[in-house]
């Protein structure tokens, strides 16, 4: 497409949508028009792949999520049809900010952090290497939270996301599914076969909007299905007559609006709510449905399914697949149980997030039997086998089948459900799955070996690099040309230019823009004034214990102590940067916040530190703003207690930008640490067997080391000495949990060689030369994870699916 076709369309789409000429038209008609003309195209590719899909008769991969962050499309969906330059040259042709065009689309914030990211990053790269792989999620009315701070506190706002046309979906009405809540079950003999019958239940529609994603430099289209709940107009399934009728309708319609109305706000921690398992089932059933319908149009034996389809379990929310298509098969199909369970756990894989307790989610069984009484029968009958399976074939567990059981102790323990109903367990980076294997699921690893692996985590480098660092890719483009962008890998030819040093000062503008820019962005939303010139030192991601913002702080206050101390101390100036949510019901993290902002006011209005320090806490943390700050970061703060943080994928985005880890072993740091070498990663603190070490033996006493460093004295004592607030109750809770409940996540212990590290930070800033080859050398290994790898592996270790690329040409 060259300009003058892309200037014609687009004054076509605005004249025909909104009878405006260029120069009449808002932002955000101008945005309408784009989305319009780039749906135009994407629409007739879509449905090409759909039926290129149908006649090729091809394995596909259904991608299972309670969360999707997708951030906004236009800008991607644009470079990904090689449109992007054309579209901002026209745009300002007709004197439109093609920035502030592209900000009127919402970004659709479906998801709490990491998980949700992840599967948006994996759906990119589906797209791109033309693998027939789909999203099954939850098309929520409210995504996460908006945050606003209010004299340093979070306050949460609704997000909603909806308020004008979401431009890439469309309603499927023709394609709405029934789902079934509570009622009874009643076995019966019908011809001789025992049957279900399940009556008294609420019905729900099930209503599928679906939007298109779209690959890069391919004309194949995938499909990311988000369901909606609404009302039928019958709603009731009565067996027996009985007085409820249409008497409760209302209620029961506003109890229906509710399962699709918002995200639950918490990241790796576990609430057992009804409404939250409501939604769990609906998007379970509502997506499994669909897909067996749609299979079951091909004619096909319903013994082809795990040939033909593959479902894939994003952490143990939609773990319900597993009953649920074993009803399917049976009660709808009429199969029996061997043949269900056969099926069923040859189509199902899981996929484990975490392994910390309170996020491994438990349901109390009488919820279950009561939200889905069928499910709950089906569920006994997995456990008894299960049980029985271990006592009779692996006698050397039956002492710990009453920690293996699927129902123990009045609660349902979904992961142990989805390692049992599934072939393929797999966590995310390889300590995590090591983890997972040695001890969290060790029974469960000496059962069923060979269905655990490792699929280290990614990120799609096109989002994350090619749009959200224009300077950078173009840079890489003339240095080492354009091949990494199809193949990521090839990012590798940088190490040939990593000690040249013409290279090095253009890698040096290019930050140095970047850092202007968010600069610019600091000073015009919090009034702050930063130093381009200083360390941009970054903390992106949920506000939580095991993160260790905390030490982050303590190491901050521990500076400004210093400086005020030293007046005429050299230093390097930093500036360090925060952007958290915190889950509404999660009080020490909010107290953490205000904390951080407590701590930046103090500093910011200072004179005595006058530049050498800057603290800014960004507001309302998010995708977009995530593409604002990892462009201009020096340092990637990835501190969490190891063992803790499964992956995180926050530090790959930000070396793949030529960031420097300041990292503990724990999670993917370890990979990124191998990748680039100890050179060029900054490592401290436990490993994650000495953190297991500490909680078998107890031998850790966090206040040994508050008596013995006057460093971290001064700065945990002034938590409730009132030298930020009158208040002094703001703070306590921090305080109780570092010196009375003894610091669960060992930020004590590891103050002091993360203090190290920091130093060490400063002296190699201070060599440029030095930092900018490590920085270069972070970027050339950063090929690595991109997402494209790990959905190769996905897809050929796990999904048995392959590329076919529809073409137009
Ligand atoms: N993660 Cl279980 C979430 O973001 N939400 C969750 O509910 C669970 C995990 C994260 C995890 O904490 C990170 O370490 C991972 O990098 C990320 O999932 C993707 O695997």
């Amino acid at each position: 497409m060259n300009k003058e076709t892309f200037a014609a369309q687009f004054q076509e789409e605005l004249l025909t949508t909104f009878s405006k000429q260029p120069d009449e038209a808002t932002n955000k008609e101008a945005f309408q028009a784009i989305a319009l003309l780039v749906n135009k195209e994407v629409n007739s590719n879509w449905q090409q792949t759909k039926q290129v899909h149908l006649s090729n008769d091809e394995k596909q991969m259904y991608y299972f999520s309670m969360e999707f962050l997708l951030g906004r499309l236009l800008e991607t969906n644009l470079l990904n049809h090689g449109w992007y330059d054309v579209c901002c040259e026209t745009l300002k042709e007709y004197d439109f900010n093609p920035d502030e065009v592209f900000q009127e689309e919402a970004d659709a914030g479906l998801g709490n952090g990491g998980l949700g990211r992840l599967a948006a990053c994996f759906l990119d790269s589906l797209a791109s290497l033309n693998l027939p792989g789909h999203g099954i999620g939850i098309r929520y009315k409210y995504g996460l939270f908006q945050q606003k701070m209010v004299n340093g506190y979070q306050v949460e706002l609704p997000d909603y996301w909806l308020k004008d046309d979401y431009m890439w979906e469309t309603k499927r009405s023709e394609k709405a599914i029934e789902v079934h809540f509570g009622g009874h079950v009643k076995p019966a003999y019908v011809d001789n076969k025992l049957v279900f019958e399940h009556y008294d239940y609420e019905k729900v529609l099930a209503v599928p909007y679906d939007v298109p994603i779209v690959g890069y430099a391919t004309d194949n289209v995938n499909t990311l299905r988000l369901w909606s709940a609404e009302s039928t107009n019958n709603p009731f399934h009565f067996n027996s007559v009985q007085g409820k009728d249409y008497y409760h309708y209302l209620d029961y319609k506003r109890s229906v609006e509710k399962i699709s109305e918002f995200l639950y706000p918490d990241d790796s921690s576990y609430d057992g709510k009804l409404l939250r398992l409501k939604q769990q089932y609906f998007l379970v059933s509502a997506g499994v449905q669909s897909i067996l319908n749609q299979f079951l149009k091909s004619n096909q034996p319903l013994n082809e399914l795990p040939n033909k389809i593959s479902i894939q379990i994003n952490d143990t929310h939609p773990t319900l697949v597993i009953p649920e298509l074993m009803r399917l098969l049976m009660d709808v199909h009429g199969l029996g149980w061997d043949l269900a369970w056969e099926l069923t756990t040859k189509t199902v894989a899981y996929t484990n997030h975490t392994t910390l307790s309170e996020a491994l989610e438990k349901w109390p069984k009488e919820m279950v039997r009561e939200l889905l009484p069928r499910h709950y029968l089906i569920i006994e009958e997995i456990n008894e086998r299960f049980c029985q399976d271990i006592w009779f074939n692996h006698p050397e567990l039956r002492d710990q089948i009453a920690d293996m059981a699927i129902i123990s102790y009045g609660q349902i323990h979904m992961a142990h459900l989805a390692m049992v109903g599934s072939f393929s367990v797999n966590g995310v980076a390889k300590l995590h799955t090591d983890i997972l294997k040695d001890r969290v699921m060790k029974p469960f690893y000496t059962m069923y070996p060979e269905r655990f692996s490792n699929k280290t985590n990614g990120i799609t480098h096109r989002r994350w690099l090619l749009h959200a660092n224009p300077e950078l890719a173009s840079l890489l483009n003339e240095t080492i040309g354009k091949s990494w962008i199809q193949e990521p890998k090839e990012l590798i030819n940088i190490l040939k230019y990593v000690g040249d040093s013409s290279f090095q000062s253009e890698l040096a503008r290019v930050k140095k823009k970047n850092k202007s820019r968010l600069a610019s962005y600091i000073n015009h939303k919090h009034g702050i004034l930063v130093d381009e010139n200083s360390i941009f030192d970054v903390h992106i991601k949920r506000l939580h214990g095991y993160k260790r913002q905390l030490l982050n702080v303590f190491h901050i206050l521990h500076l400004y102590h210093l400086y005020r101390e030293n007046p005429s101390m050299n230093c390097t100036p930093r500036t360090f940067i925060f952007g958290a949510k915190a889950a509404p019901s999660y009080h020490f993290a909010k107290h953490v916040i205000k904390l951080i902002t407590t701590v930046a006011d103090k500093i910011n209005h200072d004179p005595a530190i006058k530049d050498k320090l800057k603290v800014v806490f960004l507001e309302n943390y998010s995708v977009s703003l995530a593409e604002k700050i990892i462009p201009a970061s020096d340092v990637s703060e990835q501190i969490s207690t190891a063992s803790k943080e499964a992956s995180g994928t926050g530090n790959m985005k930000l070396m793949m930008n030529g960031a420097l880890t300041l990292g503990t072993q724990d999670g993917a740091n370890v990979e990124i640490g191998a990748a680039v070498g100890s050179d060029n990663i900054f490592t401290f603190g436990l490993t994650a067997d000495e953190v297991f070490e500490y909680q078998q033996s107890g031998k850790y006493k966090a206040r040994d080391y508050y008596n013995s460093d006057f460093r971290l004295r001064n700065v945990i004592d002034q938590l409730i000495n009132q030298s930020f607030t009158q208040d002094d109750v703001e703070f306590k809770d921090i305080y109780y949990s570092l010196l009375f409940n003894n610091d669960e996540y060992f930020v004590l212990r590891d103050f002091d060689s993360y203090v190290e590290a920091q130093q060490l930070i400063e002296q190699t800033y201070r060599d440029q030369s030095s930092w900018l080859k490590k920085s270069a050398t972070n970027i050339a290994h950063s090929g690595k994870f991109s997402s494209d790898h790990t959905i190769m592996e996905y897809a050929n270790e796990i999904w048995n699916i392959s590329s076919s690329q529809y073409s137009k040409a």
